[in-house]
């Protein structure tokens, strides 16, 4: 076939979005007497061709060895434990895919109103094992894959984590995935395909990070369907003219199409299986005609890449914003293509558009997605003729946002003459919309100045910004926080005004959770095996309700009871012990008190904190007799986590931490007694492997900056208490598990504002505040653990401003971490004691509950149970 291009078309504004329907989503054409009409062939020949689901051990070997012949084209004389997890990943995948298209069916025929996660990242890690647990199916493919010689174990340690996310906010979103298919919602996730998920984290001699790229789609991705049908033209810079009554045409620019990926998404123990929509970036055209007819074949393939570019990465910044044009243009690609696509699924519905509302419901997981918002307009005005009023009406009725941190450098500002080259259209709506409101303000505070100009969406300055959480905010119909603290925070500080222009109401709490279904039952079998013969409830039940973990409680008092915990424990810390031994070369010793502080390093959380409370424990042992020493509490502390590869003092902290559990463990006076540990490449994977293993976990922030945290809800649901800051969702987990079993320290955020003011102007030296972290910090400057002068950066942080407040909370900090060992130490029946009330009480902390709360109370969508 010869395709014909008209060379003087190209370059012109085309149609903005032309989408081709999917074979998803087709309904069978029906009779006058309302009998179904199969679509085309024998119905009969076509039915018997349709798989189901095989559950038994022969129909599923069947099923690994068709892949492995016929998909992957190899033997059993040439299949390695890659390709064995292939063959096994394809044929989960298969049975995925049977539920997957029957869900979606069935939400076509019913037509329920659908809730969409927009979130940049999702923290996926790896998919085999969570997917035979929600299938209910990993007995048999433990059985299947030992008849074809493989351990099913290996074959799952094989996969590669999906890492499409920095930390928190992105693993809540799997989270949230997860528990939204297993509360059989309709809910559906989109975000970007990117080709290369966060940075691989390598330790250089020196003891500094290292990046190296994960391009985690080299090996084949078997979770992601291609659907090279749906596709969606997206518009980037060009021309915007405005043609009244609110409207514009834009045209021109760069046209870039967005490819759909499916990524299947199963609940527990139901039919429901969701999706993941992600989006990739490919050239509009082959190649730029015009440049080719030039003969300028650099050009022309330049502009391809370009396209492409977009999805390539993700950025690696955690509570930092970056002002990057192709970060925004990540932002706008990703809205715009789902957008379209949700609006194209709506229009099957053939409603008003004044009903749009009542079928979609879209979250904005942080301000990342905000553009949606102008574009919503500018689709519904500019494209649709919806007059400007009710097409605002709609818009803030759809949305839904999320507010992740109060942090001042993660708050999203784009500079408004980017957003004018970028998204000109955008631009002009953003204006409006600004207008509008500002008017609304000046009708309720008539004459304050002041009040405008600080709730103007358009921040004054060379440049002007827009300022993203106010738009998402004015946009949308509730804001919420992540956890209590947090969320009385925005309301007063950050959005304080907001609070005042539309009424409380708008803005509410919906505290974090995490699924227990990979964060207990995948990553610690053994305690959720025994919580299962313990409660006497099957965990089909108790780990889609988790406040039947309560049941657990009465156990609290029985001795045999506690030894099988305590052993279930002690085994875990033995596999960390192994992990750590075969990876790193470090003995640890699996009677020691574990305890571990892993999450993205960042000022703020304080990592400082803990490896200079280090020091201090070594210096301190170091000053010890012989027999003093024995008398010691073995410690082993493990850190891990990334830094963001521009975050200059969160690398100079990992290298001062790699450097001291160098010192440390070359040092003979501390063997058995304390041991460091930096793991690298901090992972989810490596979390499933460090967070059962845990006595004690540290989340140690300054007050007020962790909006919630979510490893500390992990930790505690597999039995590690919490040492910590009154912060974020650790007072939610005092409040329920009982401050006694919290070991808490330092300055409450009311304190913050005046530390820091004194610090700036009526600075004390350390040595008078501090005497034993002044006696830390001289050990550093000394040149114990290195090169001094690498390290002044650091401790000057802390001597002159320490915005952070590290001085403040240090003698309490060392304190708390006394009454760790006390407890640990004396009595380790109480202890243990602890641990089971702690893991009792956790039932809040489920994501089953957060999105259940998000559904009843915002998106007002039903349980839609999917029947096979
Ligand atoms: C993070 C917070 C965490 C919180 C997660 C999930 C951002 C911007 N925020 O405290 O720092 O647990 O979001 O809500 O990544």
């Amino acid at each position: 076939m010869i395709t014909t291009i008209d060379p003087s078309k190209i370059g012109q504004a085309t149609p903005r979005r032309q989408h081709k329907r999917s074979a998803t989503g087709y309904l069978p054409a029906t009779l006058k007497d309302g009998k179904e009409i199969w679509p085309r062939g024998d119905e009969k020949a076509w039915k018997a061709g349709i798989r189901g689901i095989p559950t038994n051990v022969s129909d599923i070997t069947n099923a690994i060895v068709y892949h492995v012949q016929s998909t992957l084209a190899r033997q059993a004389y040439n299949l390695d434990n890659m390709g064995a997890y292939q063959a096994v990943a394809l044929s989960v995948r298969d049975d995925l895919i049977v539920k997957w298209n029957e869900t979606q069916m069935q939400y076509t025929r019913k037509q329920p109103k659908r809730a969409y996660y927009l979130s940049l990242e999702f923290l996926m890690g790896r998919t085999l094992d969570n997917a035979l647990l929600n299938l209910g199916l990993k007995q048999q493919y433990k059985t299947a894959t030992h008849k074809l010689g493989f351990n099913l174990e290996d074959l799952i340690d094989s996969e590669r984590d999906a890492a499409l996310g920095n930390g928190g906010l992105g693993r809540l979103a799997a989270c949230y995935l997860d528990s939204g298919a297993t509360m059989e919602l309709p809910l559906w996730g989109y975000g970007l395909r990117y080709h290369y998920g966060l940075f691989a984290q390598h330790i250089a001699p020196d003891g500094s990070q290292l990046e190296a790229p994960d391009p985690w789609l080299d090996t084949d991705n078997p979770w992601e369907i291609p659907r090279q049908d749906v596709t969606i033209d997206v518009r980037f810079y060009g021309h915007a003219e405005r043609i009244g009554n609110g409207k514009a045409v834009w045209t021109g620019g760069q046209e870039v199409l967005a490819v759909a990926y499916d990524v299947p998404i199963p609940g527990y123990a139901t039919n429901t299986v969701n999706n993941l929509r992600l989006w990739d970036a490919k050239p509009k055209r082959g190649f730029d005609l015009n440049s080719f007819n030039a003969g300028d074949y650099d050009r022309a393939i330049q502009e391809n890449s370009s396209a492409e570019t977009l999805t390539r990465v993700l950025y690696p910044n955690d509570n930092h914003m970056l002002g990057k044009e192709l970060r925004l243009k990540q932002q706008a690609f990703w809205c715009a293509a789902s957008l379209s696509d949700i609006i194209r699924r709506f229009k099957q519905v053939e409603k008003p558009w004044a009903e749009f509302p009542e079928y979609v419901s879209i979250q904005l997981n942080d301000t990342h997605p905000t553009i949606a918002i102008p574009e919503l307009m500018r689709i519904l005005v500019d494209e649709e003729d919806v007059p400007w009023a009710d097409a605002w009406d709609i818009t803030t009725k759809t949305f839904f946002y999320t507010n992740h941190t109060v942090l001042p450098e993660a708050l999203e500002k784009w500079a408004v003459p980017l957003i004018e080259h970028v998204l000109p259209r955008h631009l002009q709506i953003i204006y409006d919309i600004n207008a509008a409101f500002l008017q609304a303000v000046e009708r309720k505070w008539p004459n304050d100045r002041d009040r405008l100009t600080r709730m103007s969406l358009i921040q004054e300055g060379e440049p002007k910004q827009v300022r993203m959480a106010y738009l998402a905010t004015v946009g949308s119909t509730k804001v919420n926080g992540v956890a209590e603290l947090h969320s009385h925070l925005l309301r007063e500080t950050i959005l304080r005004d907001f609070v005042d222009f539309f009424g409380k109401s708008k803005f509410v709490n919906v505290t974090n959770g995490v699924t227990p279904r990979r964060w207990l039952d995948q990553c610690n079998p053994g305690l959720s095996n025994l919580i299962t013969d313990t409660i006497k409830k099957p965990k089909a039940v108790w780990l889609k309700d988790l406040t039947l973990l309560k049941g657990l409680e009465p156990f609290t008092e029985d001795p045999v009871f506690r030894k099988k915990w305590a052993l279930i424990k002690h085994t875990n810390k033995k596999h960390l012990a192994d992990y750590i031994k075969t990876h790193l070369g470090i003995t640890v010793n699996p009677t020691s008190l574990f305890d571990i502080m892993i999450k993205r390093i960042h000022e703020y959380k304080r990592q400082s904190l803990n490896l200079l409370g280090v020091i201090h424990r070594y210096l301190a042992i170091k000053a010890m007799t012989p027999a003093e020493r024995k008398k010691v509490n073995p410690r082993v502390v493990i850190f891990g986590g990334k830094a963001a590869p521009g975050y200059f003092m969160a690398k100079l902290i990992i290298r001062l931490i790699v450097n001291i559990a160098r010192t440390i463990d070359a040092d003979p006076d501390m063997k058995d007694i304390l041991t460091v540990v930096f793991v690298p490449d901090y992972s989810v994977s490596l979390a499933e492997i460090l967070i059962p293993a845990s006595d004690i976990s540290q989340h140690i922030s300054t007050a007020g900056t962790e909006a919630s945290g979510t490893s500390n809800m992990k930790f505690c649901l597999n039995g590690g208490l919490l040492l910590g800051t009154v912060d974020g969702a650790n007072i939610e987990i005092a409040e329920e598990v009982d401050s006694n079993n919290v070991f808490f320290f330092g300055h409450l955020t009311d304190a913050v504002e005046d530390l820091r003011h004194q610090h700036k102007y009526h600075p004390i030296a350390v040595e008078e505040r501090s005497p034993a972290l002044a006696a830390v910090l001289k050990e550093i400057e000394g040149g114990r653990f290195g090169d001094a002068g690498v390290y002044q950066p650091f401790v000057d942080t802390i001597r002159t401003g320490d915005y952070y407040l590290v001085t403040d909370d240090f003698d309490s900090y060392v304190e708390a971490n006394k009454m760790v060992d006390e407890a640990y130490v004396k009595d380790p029946e109480e202890w243990t004691k602890k641990t089971i009330l702690t893991v009792s009480r956790m039932g809040k902390f489920s994501s089953d509950r957060a999105i259940m709360t998000y559904a009843e109370e915002f998106w007002n969508i039903e349980q839609f149970p999917i029947k096979i």
